[in-house]
């Protein structure tokens, strides 16, 4: 339990968000603006907290997940100037793994027993759907039980254009073949203007969104983040949450949202500096406020690091994602954390942190018998 929040003790600026809060009314733009601005950040930490508390109790999520990518292999390595994990056909650090080397990836599980595997990768020029199509099949021949998360809005675009199919299409294929649900890659910024920036020519944001709701329409469930750190403004970050919050109140088909912070190594953007601990702790407590109908938070800990992601479970966070197992796309664009930490670490993380650990499925679905119960009970 939270103790009550008083909207008297806040900072004047904050006192109507925190009636708000309090009240649990829908925060509106410039309440959102305010999560951006104000320099109160443990006041607005304060707030997103009684809000995940009143949503998960002291419960927090982690799931036992492997990723896997494919091939870095991509048709935008120059239009995502943010990449460092994108390379050229041919290029000293490209890779195309063939099925067998992804059976065998997927096999090395890190020693638990894994639920989830999460697989993106590059928009390969040469590889058509029906080799994604025999991968999942494979995948599930040989792993029946893991769950498949794969493919950011970006690639099932791709997949559609590259085989003039609809989105609708491909997606129907996809779940034929394993698909579970799809990450939420690929959002960045929604303004199209900084994505012109810092991504142009890749998928503009009408049609991320239009992935996610035809997904949602086919009972496929999604992730959606937001890159920030680089060369946005508050204003455009309010934007995003609130196009994510539009598209949840028309589907529900959101689980969870995901801020990733901009890392700048290898990558073509210009920009040198990491965002800093404060920075994330505000974008993970802002989305808990203003995304009031997405259930879920994550604090990803490959990117903020597990000692941040502790606290961020303080900040509106309710989840660490999982294992990992072997990350790239962070280590690439020059994350320091480690490439896997093992079921155990979690959940003493968690618990160092005052919280509960839930052993997750994809889908939020407790797993372990003594979190089902701390969940029903
Ligand atoms: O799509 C790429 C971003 C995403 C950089 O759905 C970068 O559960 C920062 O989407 N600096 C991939 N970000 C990661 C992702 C994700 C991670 C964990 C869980 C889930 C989920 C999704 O990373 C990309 C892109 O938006 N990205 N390069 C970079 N230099």
């Amino acid at each position: 339990m939270s103790p009550p929040i008083r909207p008297a003790s806040f900072p004047p600026p904050l006192q109507k968000l925190a009636a708000k809060v309090r009240d649990g009314e829908r925060l509106d733009e410039a309440d959102a603006l305010a999560c951006f601005t104000t320099p109160h950040l443990l006041h607005l930490g304060r707030l997103a907290d009684h809000v995940r508390r009143r949503m998960h109790g002291d419960l927090a999520y982690y799931n036992i997940n492997r990723h896997i990518n494919p091939t870095n292999v991509c048709v935008y390595t120059y239009d995502c100037k943010f990449c460092g994990f994108a390379a050229l056909p041919g290029e000293d650090h490209a890779w195309e793994m063939s099925h067998e080397e992804v059976y065998a990836h997927a096999a090395r599980q890190g020693g638990d027993r894994v639920t989830e595997f999460h697989i993106v990768g590059g928009l390969h020029p040469e590889l058509p759907l029906e080799w994604y199509l025999e991968m999942l099949r494979g995948l599930k021949e040989r792993f029946p039980s893991v769950h498949l998360k794969a493919f950011t809005a970006i690639e099932i675009g791709w997949f559609a254009r590259r085989e003039k199919m609809s989105i609708e299409q491909v997606l129907v294929a996809l779940r034929a073949a394993g698909l579970g649900s799809l990450p939420g890659g690929g959002a960045e910024i929604f303004d199209e203007e900084v994505r012109a920036v810092i991504c142009g020519g890749k998928l503009d944001s009408a049609e991320w969104l239009e992935v996610h709701r035809i997904a949602h329409g086919l009972g496929i469930r999604s992730n959606c983040t937001m890159l920030y750190g680089h060369v946005e403004k508050p204003e455009h970050k309010v934007d995003h949450l609130l196009r994510l919050r539009r598209l949840q109140d028309e589907t529900g088909g959101f689980n969870a949202f995901i801020p990733l912070a901009y890392h700048p190594e290898n990558n073509y953007l210009g920009l040198r500096y990491h965002t800093t601990g404060s920075e994330d702790l505000r974008h993970l407590a802002a989305a808990r406020l203003v995304l009031d109908s997405i259930p879920h938070v994550k604090a990803y800990w490959v990117m903020i690091t597990p000692k941040l992601a502790q606290v961020a479970l303080s900040f509106g966070a309710d989840d660490v994602d999982g294992t990992v197992v072997e990350e790239t796309i962070y280590h690439m664009a020059g994350a320091e954390t480690e490439q896997h930490l093992e079921r155990s670490e979690l959940e003493r993380i968690i618990r160092a942190a005052g919280f509960v650990p839930v052993q997750r499925d994809t889908l939020y679905n407790p797993l372990a018998p003594a979190a089902a119960a701390a969940v029903a009970g």
